[in-house]
C-alpha cells in the first residue's frame, strides 16, 4: 500500500528562522555604529546571569556570509532578521547623519539573500534603541520626540533597502519593551521602582506610557510606509507581538474570567488598538488614568496599522484569578494543573513548557478575534541545561525536536482543519545567541554555537523543521514573481 500523500501547506508559505541584530552581530564599535542601551545595561553587574554583554554575540557581522551559507544549506524560504538602529543613524535622531556604513552592510546582508533565494523578513526594532535617544529626552518616555524619531528612521530603511524587502515588522513584542524594560526593570534600559534594581524609574506609570508611544510611533512608521513606498514597492508591513496561550486552570467562572483578563494584558493592549481601535475595556478599568488616552487623530493613525498579524509564542499557562500582579492583569501563573501534573515538558527557562495544543487554540482565537492573516515570526524551545554538555551531545536534542514536531502538527491542523489563514512560520532562532539577561546561558538555537571558535553545528532540531516543511512546501528554487527581476 503506498504511503498517504504529505498534505501540502499553502503554497507559497514562508518557512524559516529568525534572529535579532543585538543577539547575534557583535562588533559593537565596528564602523562607526553608535551605541544602544543594551551595550551598557548589559555591562552592568548582575544585569546578565553570566556577566557577559553583546560585544561578541555570534560574531555575525564578521560572520554574515556564513550565516547566509546555513541557510542556503537548510532551504529555508525566508530569514527574519533586525536592523540595529545604532549601525544606521548612530545617534538615532532625525537630524543625525546616517551612516553609510550601516547602510551598506544591510544592503549586502539582503542581496546576498536574495542571490540565494531566501526572502528577507525584516524587523526594524529588537529592542536595541541607540543610546543618545535615551539620553537626549528619555527614549520611549517621550512620545512626541521618539514618534517622529523612529519614523524618520523607518523611512531612511525603506529608501535603502524597500526595492527589496518585501515584509516588514515595524516593532518586536511592544510587552517586553514596555514591562521588562520599564516595568520589572530587567531589560534594558531597566528602569523600575524597585530601587534595589534601578535608581530611578516608576513601574506604575511607566511601562503604560513606553507601551502608547511604541504603538504610535509602529502606526507612524506604517503610515510613511503606505503613503510613501507602498505603491511603488509593494510589501506588506505589520507589528509583532509576544502572547502565549492562556487557558483557565479550571472550570471556576473566576478562573475562566482571569485566561480572558491575562490574553487582554498580554495582546489585547497591543492588538486591540491596532485591530479594532480601542485599549481592551479591563485595562482602563484595572489602570484608570494610569493608561493613556489616544486622542481621535491618534486612533485615526492606530487603527488598521497592521496589515497582518505577527505572532511570537512559546508556551500556555494556567491561569488563576486573584494574582498580584499587574503587568499580567492580576492573574497567577502556573504549570501545574489541579491534579499535581505538569501541563507540559519544562523547558531551561522557568517561563517555558512545551504545550503544542496551546499553539493551535491561540492561533484559533487570534484568528476569530483579529481576522488578519498570521505571520508566525518567533516559536522555539530551550533545553534544560544544554550549555553544560558537551557539543556533540547538545546537537542531539531531542526535546526541541519533540516541542517542534508537536508545534508543527497543530500548526498543519491550524491550516488544514481549523482554516486559519497562516502564511509564515519562523521559529526562533537560527543560531544559539545572547538571550538578554539569560547571557549565553540560555540556548533558543536549532543551531549549536561554539562561543569560543565560533563554530556553526546543526542541531538535530534543525534538520526536523528542514525536512518537515521541505516535505509540505515547494522547493524554494523561485522567487515569488514580485523579487524575480532583483536576481540576475
Ligand atoms: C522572545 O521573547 C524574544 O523576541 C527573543 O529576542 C528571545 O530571544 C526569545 O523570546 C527567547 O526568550 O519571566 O516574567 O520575565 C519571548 C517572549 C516574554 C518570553 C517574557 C519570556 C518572560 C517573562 N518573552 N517572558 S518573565
Amino acid at each position: 500500500m503506498a504511503a498517504p500523500a504529505v498534505r501540502k501547506l499553502p503554497q507559497n508559505f514562508l518557512w524559516g528562522f529568525a534572529t535579532a541584530s543585538f543577539q547575534i552581530e557583535g562588533s559593537t564599535n565596528a564602523d562607526g555604529r553608535g551605541k544602544s542601551i543594551w551595550d551598557d545595561f548589559s555591562r552592568i553587574p548582575g544585569k546578565t546571569l553570566d556577566g557577559r554583554n553583546g560585544d561578541d554575540a555570534t560574531d555575525s557581522y564578521k560572520l554574515w556570509q556564513e550565516d547566509i551559507a546555513l541557510l542556503a544549506r537548510y532551504g529555508v524560504k525566508s530569514y527574519r532578521f533586525s536592523l540595529s538602529w545604532s549601525r544606521i543613524i548612530p545617534l538615532g535622531g532625525r537630524k543625525d547623519p546616517i551612516n553609510p556604513k550601516g547602510i551598506e552592510f544591510y544592503s549586502n546582508f539582503i542581496d546576498a539573500l536574495l542571490a540565494n533565494n531566501i526572502i528577507p523578513f525584516v524587523t526594524l526594532y529588537h529592542w536595541d534603541l541607540p543610546q543618545a535617544l535615551h539620553d537626549r529626552y528619555g527614549g520611549w518616555l517621550n512620545k512626541d520626540e521618539i514618534v517622529q524619531d523612529y519614523a524618520n528612521y523607518a523611512k531612511v530603511c525603506f529608501e535603502n533597502f524597500g526595492d527589496r524587502v518585501k515584509f516588514w515588522l515595524t516593532m518586536n513584542e511592544p510587552w517586553c519593551v514596555s514591562i521588562l524594560g520599564y516595568g520589572r526593570g530587567v531589560f534594558a534600559p531597566g528602569r523600575s521602582s524597585d530601587r534595589t534594581r534601578s535608581p530611578e524609574g516608576d513601574s506604575s506609570t511607566e511601562p503604560w506610557i513606553v507601551g502608547h508611544s511604541v504603538i504610535l510611533a509602529h502606526a507612524h512608521a506604517v503610515k510613511v510606509y503606505r503613503e510613501e513606498f507602498k505603491p511603488r514597492q509593494g510589501g506588506q508591513i505589520g507589528i509583532t507581538l509576544n502572547g502565549d496561550w492562556q487557558m483557565p486552570y479550571d472550570d471556576s467562572p473566576e478562573n475562566v474570567a482571569a485566561a480572558q483578563h491575562a490574553l487582554d494584558v498580554a495582546i489585547g493592549w497591543f492588538a486591540d488598538p491596532i485591530y479594532l481601535g480601542q485599549y481592551p475595556a479591563y485595562m482602563q478599568q484595572i489602570l484608570g488614568n494610569r493608561l493613556p488616552q489616544f486622542t481621535p487623530a491618534e486612533l485615526a493613525v492606530v487603527k488598521g496599522s497592521s496589515d497582518f498579524y505577527g505572532m511570537n509564542t512559546y508556551t500556555t499557562n494556567l491561569c488563576r484569578a486573584g494574582g498580584d500582579d499587574e503587568f499580567q492583569g492580576f492573574v497567577d501563573y502556573t504549570f501545574t494543573r489541579p491534579d499535581g501534573t505538569q501541563l507540559g515538558n519544562q523547558a531551561h527557562c522557568g517561563w517555558l513548557q512545551d504545550y503544542p495544543e496551546g499553539f493551535r487554540a491561540l492561533l484559533n482565537y487570534l484568528w476569530k478575534r483579529y481576522r488578519m492573516p498570521i505571520y508566525v515570526t518567533e516559536n522555539g524551545f530551550s533545553v534544560k541545561n544544554e550549555s553544560d554538555k558537551p557539543k556533540e551531545v547538545a546537537v542531539k536534542d531531542l526535546e526541541r525536536v519533540n516541542y517542534y514536531r508537536g508545534v508543527t502538527s497543530n500548526l498543519q491542523a491550524a491550516i488544514l482543519e481549523d482554516g486559519v489563514d497562516i502564511r509564515a512560520y519562523l521559529a526562533w532562532s537560527l543560531l544559539d545567541n545572547f538571550e538578554w539577561a539569560d547571557g549565553y546561558v540560555t540556548r533558543f538555537g536549532v543551531t549549536y554555537v561554539d562561543y569560543n571558535t565560533q563554530e556553526r553545528i546543526p542541531k538535530d532540531s534543525a534538520m526536523f523543521i528542514v525536512k518537515w516543511f521541505q516535505d509540505r512546501t515547494q522547493p524554494s528554487e523561485e522567487l515569488p514573481p514580485s523579487l524575480k527581476h532583483l536576481v540576475a
